[in-house]
């Protein structure tokens, strides 16, 4: 049977009180929009893995997801968006997905054009970026 992804994954990594987002190239309609980076869950991976995985190849570095954090998210084709919030382990981010990279605080982040699944996140993400 073929596989067929059910969550996609979104990483919250908050350091120095800010939290990282990156700048998506696509699809057009949300080229240069901010989110928490990471993607689909892929055959045979935890959430968790994915986060890894994703963190890996899209930033760079070495990350542990954590806690759930905000609602489930439901996208289209049954897919249902989670966000963790996530420690990096080594590295430092970079790029490599994205055409940049940010670190906002609280007040920032309400100015910020986040992609609009993000943004429903917008006071979990404020309330854990105050502690
Ligand atoms: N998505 C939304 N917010 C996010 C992430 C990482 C992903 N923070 C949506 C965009 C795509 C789908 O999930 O429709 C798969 O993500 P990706 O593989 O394009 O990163
Ligand atoms: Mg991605």
């Amino acid at each position: 049977m073929q596989f067929e992804p059910l969550e996609v994954v979104a990483a919250a990594v908050i350091s120095n009180g800010r939290l990282l987002l990156a700048q998506r190239t696509r699809p057009a309609e949300f080229a240069g929009m901010w989110e928490l980076p990471g993607g689909k869950v892929e055959a045979g991976e935890s959430p968790a893995d994915a986060v890894r995985r994703e963190l890996a190849e899209e930033l760079g570095v070495v990350a542990v997801a954590g806690a759930r954090i905000g609602v489930d998210v439901p996208l289209p084709r049954g897919l249902v968006l989670r966000a963790y919030r996530t420690a990096i382990e080594s590295g430092i981010p970079q790029a490599l997905d994205h055409s940049a990279l940010q670190w906002v605080s609280a007040e920032e982040l309400a100015a910020v054009d986040l992609v609009p699944n993000d943004r429903i996140w917008l006071d979990d993400l404020k309330a854990a970026l105050a502690v």
